[in-house]
């Protein structure tokens, strides 16, 4: 039986979450959840280590988890699994991620109320139920009503990462099945949103092949259930509870259908309504004339082979698909031919990344040489700073033990001839003054300083924008933070004003960052007309924590296209000796 990393690390997350709530010895837990992380962030296929029986190379399993691993790859389960789903109701697993609700309490809520549905619970909390519970209490129960309020609302949708990993496996299946002429991702997917509701896939072929083409899809083996199957549509939902949408067309209505499901619903009326102003009509099925009662001739179809020869009729140029969101791209397009958004191919070194010196899971040279294999020229290396204990932050000798290593690596660079840099940097806590988390003559002494916040995230408004205010005014901050601190479908940001925001990081010349994890995709790609017309600038910054956290980039690229960020907006896309000259500049 072949399993993959994402698989073995989704059972022992199990078996982590399972233990806390038998109320197991907690380090023991905790081994699981370690291991899980390490085999989610783990170059190299799981199975080889299973296969060579060196599963124990690995940092953090011991003989225990590995029999664990090879007990699922041959049997499929695992004994201490099995045992603990046999004493743990099932639903209550889904309590661990309302937040603010531990695992000792929810297995007291569990045997004093005799509840294990999320139902339940929120019915217990709105009775006073939850409340009347020795350590609880009516606020812990507006509490956990509210976390859960936000799941339900949340559970639809999910993130673009997530996304992505179902539908390119299925594009890459369907579009070798014979008589696949076309193939497109289309929907929120293609326009890179931060969230989707599910996705949607578009193939243009021939009648004859659409049968063998949908029961190919509703077999693929992501697939669980089959919500629908029609003439030119079938939905299904994968084994991660994701719908997706396969609709297949005849080949010379793809251009017109990948326009129309490709959406939005908003940028699709505006074109529409242009169609009409010019005596023509826009559907899925291609663009027609209109007769003389303003009826769509079907009759009289214009010939088109691609989206741009449509949007031509409606006199526009091409519109990235980022950018079809009904926020200015009309206007724009209506004059010029491209807004020269950043590509991946732009970005030449990486920003904002995590050492073992605070929270990250590798060295500083492990993350150069990470860097250098994807062909990168620098990267910006940037632990968190004393306030952050709890992320392991550096103090100042931590500091000037990073400033000699990062020195002698440069020095190792340099002699053998390799074009890599790293810069000394730091995401220094944003104290809830506004002040950074050292003195000016430590904050002097790094090439760049990120500046975020990360606790006390629902500050009023006010005192959170004084904050901020005091933090980009401060000259020794080159780049914000993910400054909402939102996470996505998790919880909220800060409550603030992001225009002035925006506006004043513009003026001190201050980049704000698109933080490229997809838990965060932080700043929102609507302030981005705001960001252009003040020309501020950004830098695209994995925040990585591992190696394989520096892929997260292209998340950032894609959030940074629909925020209309053109290259020379995004710091990362400097030569070093530019960026070097960046941050010296404006201090
Ligand atoms: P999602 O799935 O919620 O993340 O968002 P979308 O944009 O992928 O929405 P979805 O899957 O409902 O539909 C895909 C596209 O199809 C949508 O972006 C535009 C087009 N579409 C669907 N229904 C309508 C409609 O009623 N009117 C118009 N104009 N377009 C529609
Ligand atoms: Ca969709
Ligand atoms: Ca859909
Ligand atoms: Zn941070």
């Amino acid at each position: 039986m072949s399993v993959t990393n994402n698989e073995i690390a989704e059972r022992l997350r199990e078996i982590y979450q399972l233990m806390q709530l038998a109320g197991e010895n907690r380090f023991r837990a905790i081994a699981f959840d370690r291991a899980a992380q390490t085999i989610e962030s783990l170059n190299e296929d799981i199975s080889n280590y299973i296969e060579n029986d060196s599963l124990t190379d690995i940092k953090g399993i011991g003989n225990s988890i590995a029999e664990d691993i090879k007990s699922y790859a041959q049997t499929g389960t695992i004994e201490v699994l099995e045992s603990l789903r046999a004493r743990i109701p099932e639903g209550i697993i889904k309590w661990l991620d309302i937040s603010g609700l531990g695992p000792k309490n929810i297995a007291k809520i569990h045997k004093q109320l005799g509840i294990s549905e999320l139902n339940e619970l929120k019915e217990a909390c709105q009775d006073g139920r939850v409340a009347s519970l020795d350590g609880l209490g009516e606020k812990s129960a507006q509490k956990i009503l509210k976390s859960i309020e936000w799941m339900e609302q949340f559970d639809e949708r999910c993130r673009l990462d997530e996304a992505t990993e179902i539908a390119e496996p299925m594009y890459n299946f369907l579009k070798d099945r014979e008589g696949v002429q076309a193939i497109e991702i289309a929907g929120s997917l293609r326009r890179s949103n931060e969230t989707i509701g599910d996705v949607d896939i578009l193939i243009g072929a021939d009648e004859k092949y659409i049968t063998d083409i949908f029961d190919a899809f509703v077999d693929h083996k992501l697939v669980v259930e089959v919500l629908g199957r029609g003439e030119t549509k079938s939905s299904i939902r994968t084994e991660n509870g994701r719908q997706v949408d396969l609709r297949i067309v005849k080949p010379e209505q793809f251009p017109a259908a990948l326009m129309y499901f490709t959406g939005s619903k908003e940028h699709n009326v505006v074109l529409r309504q242009r169609a009409r102003e010019r005596g023509l009509s826009l559907n899925e099925y291609g663009l027609f004339q209109l007769d003389d009662d303003g009826n769509t001739d079907f009759n009289k179809p214009i010939d088109y082979s691609s989206e741009t020869d449509i949007y031509e009729q409606l006199d526009l140029h091409f519109v990235p698909p980022e950018l079809r969101e009904d926020h200015g791209e009309i206007e724009f397009f209506e004059s010029h031919e491209s807004m020269n958004l950043v590509t991946d191919d732009d970005i030449r070194g990486v920003l904002h990344a995590h050492s073992t010196y605070s929270d990250g899971k590798f060295s500083i040279r492990e993350m150069a040489e990470a860097c250098i294999k994807r062909g990168y020229e620098y990267l910006g290396m940037s632990d968190h700073s004393q306030t952050a204990a709890y992320a392991g932050g550096l103090t100042v000798d931590d500091i000037k033990q990073q400033w000699e290593e990062i020195d002698q690596l440069n020095k190792e660079f340099a002699d053998n001839e390799i074009n890599f840099k790293i810069f000394k940097g730091i995401e220094s806590d944003i104290l809830s003054d506004g002040s950074l988390d050292y003195e000016d003559d430590i904050l002097d002494g790094f090439d760049f300083v990120i500046a975020s916040v990360h606790n006390g995230l629902d500050m009023s408004r006010d005192k959170m924008m004084t904050r901020f205010r005091n933090a980009i005014k401060n000259p020794y901050t080159d780049i914000v933070g993910h400054p909402t601190g939102r996470l996505l479908l998790q919880r909220d940001g800060s409550d603030l004003d992001m225009n002035e925001l925006i506006e004043l990081a513009a003026k001190h010349n201050t980049a704000i960052e698109i933080n490229a994890n997809p838990r965060r995709l932080d700043l929102d790609w609507r302030h981005g007309n705001k960001a252009k017309e003040v020309v501020l600038m950004s830098a695209i910054n994995p925040d990585a924590h591992s190696k394989k956290g520096i892929d997260d980039i292209s998340y950032g690229v894609r959030t940074a296209r629909k925020a209309k960020f053109e290259k020379h907006r995004i710091l990362n896309t400097k030569r070093a000796d530019e960026l070097m000259e960046w941050f010296q500049s404006h201090r």
